[in-house]
């Protein structure tokens, strides 16, 4: 679909509709993240790469809850130097800006994956500061300001493409943590990551993931992710894009009026299917035109007005 009143311009990049790919859902090949840009997402962003290759977790990973889906996979990945000869493929293939997203253990080892990825043609990088299970890494930088800020500012002085942050919601005030990205000069922030999370089976008696905790997403975080987005929105004006439990057009207008300039979508192409992309933009589109909006931009925002 070639609607030009969906195109949206964030961080310096261009995408022809607000709707891109969440971290995490699809992994990495350049098979699926093609058909994911072939069903009508704006962009797509990797499962987060880290410099060494990681197993993840044993089974179970993957939990099934009330109205989302809880996992706790433990970031497997093939490592940068096993990724970086697909990146440059990807991106020719799927057409879309290709965001790869990146962890470490340590500032260096962030602008390590993140200067590889955008020197084989990443797009941008999104920095996971977020994930809720996984120990010296995710949420425990991106809880901790300070640790924050330098991971953001060594990564910057690695790469001249822009730098995405992905904020954790298991925090006291995203918009300290946010101001503390911003400061470093961060180009956007993805809001949220997963809620940490538990499931227990009443047969064993026992936690059902592997790691026991785990992360939830899915339409029960979705007023929580808005929340973040309306937060950061009126305590920042740095491009946000908005992530957690997205599954129609409706909520895909909610997070853009909270302030969201883009929309991820992730457990809903797991739920319904990547057709998903193409129903939300056309919602989208007619939303649009029956508010006689002219384009996306315009709405962006919208809820914050008085
Ligand atoms: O791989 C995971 O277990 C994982 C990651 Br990296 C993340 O950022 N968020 C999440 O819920 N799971």
């Amino acid at each position: 679909m070639n609607d030009n009143a969906l195109k949206t311009c964030l961080a310096g990049l261009e995408f022809r509709n607000p709707t891109m790919l969440a971290s995490g859902i699809l992994g990495y090949s350049t098979e699926s993240l093609k058909r994911i840009a072939e069903a009508g997402a704006g962009g797509v962003v990797t499962k987060s790469i880290g410099v060494k290759p990681r197993m993840g977790y044993p089974n179970p990973t993957v939990v099934q809850a009330n109205c989302g889906i809880i996992n706790a996979m433990g970031l497997p990945n093939p490592g940068i130097a096993e990724y970086a000869s697909e990146i440059s493929f990807t991106k020719i293939i799927t057409k879309v800006p290709l965001i790869v997203s990146v962890y470490g253990f340590s500032a260096k080892e962030y602008a390590e994956v993140a200067k590889t990825a955008t020197e084989e043609g990443a797009d941008a990088v999104e920095l996971n500061v977020s994930c809720p299970h996984v120990k010296q890494t995710g949420s425990e930088i991106g809880q901790n300001p300070k640790l924050l800020a330098q991971v953001v500012r060594k990564v910057k002085a690695a790469t001249r493409k822009p730098v995405i942050v992905k904020l954790s919601p298991n925090v006291t005030d995203i918009v300290e943590i946010a101001q503390a990205a911003i400061t470093a000069r961060a180009d956007a922030l993805t809001a949220v990551n997963t809620v940490r999370a538990i499931a227990i089976d009443t047969e064993t008696t026992l936690p059902i993931l592997s790691n026991t905790r785990g992360g939830l997403s899915g339409p029960a975080i979705k007023p929580i992710a808005l929340r973040a987005v309306y937060d950061i929105y009126e305590g920042t004006k740095t491009p946000i894009i908005g992530c957690g439990g997205i599954t129609n057009w409706q909520d895909a207008v909610e997070f853009l009026l909270a302030g969201a300039s883009a929309i991820q979508i992730g457990t809903a192409i797991a739920q319904q299917n990547p057709e998903v992309f193409q129903i939300i933009n056309r919602g989208l589109s007619a939303y649009l035109k029956k508010k006689k909006f002219r384009s996306v931009k315009e709405i962006v925002g919208q809820a914050h007005r008085s």
